[in-house]
């Protein structure tokens, strides 16, 4: 962490972009969505879910994509985002389909630059060994136009 520059205040782009081959959670398929939580600073995100798919894609639509906006020390403290994959379910508690982690050092970019982390999912407990599939997240820093979009409700492409 002592090689980090970074500003007090910390505005990120984020875009949970797609799923691949998640865990089954109802009979034969998921209603996926993602919840992104900071630590102990709680949760900072949700997507929509996506209807009976293992491949899901979300688009802003979906809420995809919003910004992060905190002093970093949060962040830092936070030691980076959880994105936790779950299956939406109407007439019972939503299952756990498990998680991955990006590093606030991962998620402080140069200028423009746009990343891309493709992560394998870590199964929850119950599933512990089973490939859980994979998350796609891409992220930038945060500009003053993209956060008037997001206030706006645009449905634009972010990235
Ligand atoms: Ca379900």
């Amino acid at each position: 962490m002592t090689t980090l520059e970074i500003e007090e205040h910390i505005a990120i782009l984020i875009e949970i972009s797609s799923g691949k081959d998640l865990l089954i959670g109802d009979i034969n398929s998921s209603d996926p969505y993602v919840v992104v939580s900071m630590g102990k600073h709680g949760i900072v995100h949700k997507t929509k879910y996506r209807k009976k798919t293992l491949n899901p894609e979300w688009t802003p639509s979906h809420n995809s994509t919003y910004v992060l906006s905190t002093p970093s020390y949060k962040l830092i403290d936070a030691g980076g985002l959880t994105f936790n994959v779950k299956d939406y379910d109407v007439a019972s508690s939503d299952e756990d389909l498990g998680t991955i982690e990006v590093t606030t050092e991962e998620l402080i970019t140069e200028g423009n630059a746009v990343r891309v982390v493709e992560r394998d999912i870590t199964p929850p407990p119950e599933a512990a060994g089973k490939p859980a599939g994979k998350l796609t997240i891409r992220f930038r820093k945060a500009t003053p136009e993209d956060e008037a979009s997001l206030a706006k409700g645009e449905m634009k492409r972010f990235f």
